[in-house]
């Protein structure tokens, strides 16, 4: 996924621009990868059709889902919408119902708090318009946490404003103080961490483009300026940086499939990075995904404990994008893991190739001398697979802050030693079943 590390620059921009300028720096939120329920990472994605989707029922949601799953994190997305069936003309607005039975088994979880059509004074709660009390009832912000409140969201993720430009004609200068006053009433119910995020901008023939435009800029320079001074650490805003191009053509407010899966990537990078502490436990931290590398922003703390694996993959020298690299803003930790290492596309390095695929403010291993489980004490050397029955071999370097790769060669793994590498590979397979039952 090449689009991951360029997404992870500008929110690591974004965030640190807002850290600075607010100076708020405490972090709530802890994330796990332990198949522990204590750990599940509930998330309510609270918004208007954008964030119940359009033309399709999961918008961004369930490529947001799959972002954390396949690192192994557990969620629970809530709410009390659920929008099942393309057919289904309540688009979702109502409450789970019958034909959540057709409901299409890729979908992974549906449960949401988008409600098409949605003004934020009606998330607010304040006196309807004439013919719009439904959208209060439904939607507003007592009312839904009212609903879920034993669901009890550490995350919420709020993306609105786009009715009151569209539906009330407001301009985005107060749309802007709604959204402060919708965020401050968010801050005070029970959750840890609210993502605030721009809107998709409106397509180029629409006739209010330039204030969506406006109001996304409002969003990410004033909105902050906006809030209570105590609700401020617990916000943060996410700049989408979506394209008119991405608004559908047909409504061109609503984001085609391109938006919502840029959308999904933002709202995991800006989760991860401002997470206090990301603990992986047996399983898989990797800056990129399967085939690509890339680039990964934790602004807290990261722990790789027993049975977990750091996986790398190098294709190249430019860092973050041609071999994965994770840099970590306060302390890294490794404990009892293993050093995972893999070629992309044919990329054989040279002796002197340097891999910087660590950077930390503090670099910790707990089991020292042995760095890491599959590390040679004696020889600081790590063996891995490169194909064709040979293997590559990384000197691995370590100080204070950097983990490096460097002095590679090729070797031949003896006949022996390849069944002895079987053998462990299958130990380590019943290991990892049998933790994952625990
Ligand atoms: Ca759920
Ligand atoms: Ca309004």
């Amino acid at each position: 996924m090449k689009f991951f590390s360029k997404v992870i620059a500008s929110v690591a921009v974004t965030t640190i621009a807002s850290l600075t300028l607010f100076e708020s720096s405490a972090q709530a939120f802890t994330l796990t990868t332990y198949q522990n329920s204590l750990s599940t990472l509930r998330i309510l994605p609270y918004g208007d059709s954008n964030t119940r989707g359009y033309k399709n029922p999961s918008g961004y949601r369930n490529d947001l889902q799959k972002l954390f799953k396949d690192r192994g994190f557990k969620v629970d997305f809530v709410g009390e919408k659920q929008w099942c069936d393309v057919s289904d003309q309540s688009f979702g607005n109502t409450k789970k119902n019958n034909s959540c039975d057709k409901a299409d088994p890729k979908f992974l979880d549906l449960d949401h708090e988008g409600i098409g059509g949605i003004r934020i004074n009606e998330m607010l709660g304040e006196t309807p318009e004439k013919g719009r009390e439904n959208f209060v009832i439904s939607g507003s912000v007592n009312n839904v946490f009212d609903k879920i409140k034993n669901d009890s969201p550490l995350i919420v993720l709020l993306m609105a404003g786009t009715n009151d430009i569209i539906g009330q004609k407001q301009k985005a200068k107060d749309v802007i103080e709604e959204l402060g006053k919708l965020v401050d009433e968010i801050s005070e119910q029970n959750t840890d961490a609210i993502f605030v995020s721009t809107i998709q901008p409106f397509g180029s023939e629409h006739p209010l483009v330039d204030e969506s435009k406006e109001y996304n800029k409002s969003i990410t320079e004033s909105l902050k300026n906006k809030i209570n001074k105590s609700n401020q650490d617990k916000v943060f805003v996410v700049d989408h940086e979506l394209l008119e191009k991405d608004a559908k053509n047909n409504t061109n407010v609503h984001s085609n499939s391109n938006g919502y899966t840029q959308m999904a990537n933002k709202w995991f990078e800006s989760i991860l990075y401002n997470a206090e502490r990301i603990s992986i436990v047996d399983n898989e931290i990797s800056a990129g995904t399967n085939n690509s590398a890339g680039a990964l922003s934790i602004n807290g703390n990261l722990d790789v404990v027993v049975n977990s694996r750091l996986s790398v993959q190098i294709g190249g020298t430019s860092q973050g994008k041609e071999y994965d690299f994770i840099d970590v803003g306060q302390k890294a930790t490794f404990s009892g893991s293993n050093l995972d290492i893999s070629l992309l596309n044919g990329f054989i390095p040279k002796k002197n190739d340097v891999f910087e695929i660590v950077s930390a403010k503090f670099l910790k291993f707990l089991e020292k001398p042995r760095l890491f489980n599959n590390l040679d004490p004696i020889s600081q050397t790590i063996n891995f697979d490169i194909g064709n029955k040979k293997q590559g071999q990384f000197k691995v370097f370590v100080d204070d802050n950097t983990i490096k790769l460097s002095n590679f060669k090729k070797t031949t793994p003896e006949p022996g030693m390849i069944l002895g590498l079987m053998a462990i590979a299958g130990m380590g397979l019943s290991l990892k079943r049998k933790s994952t039952r625990v």
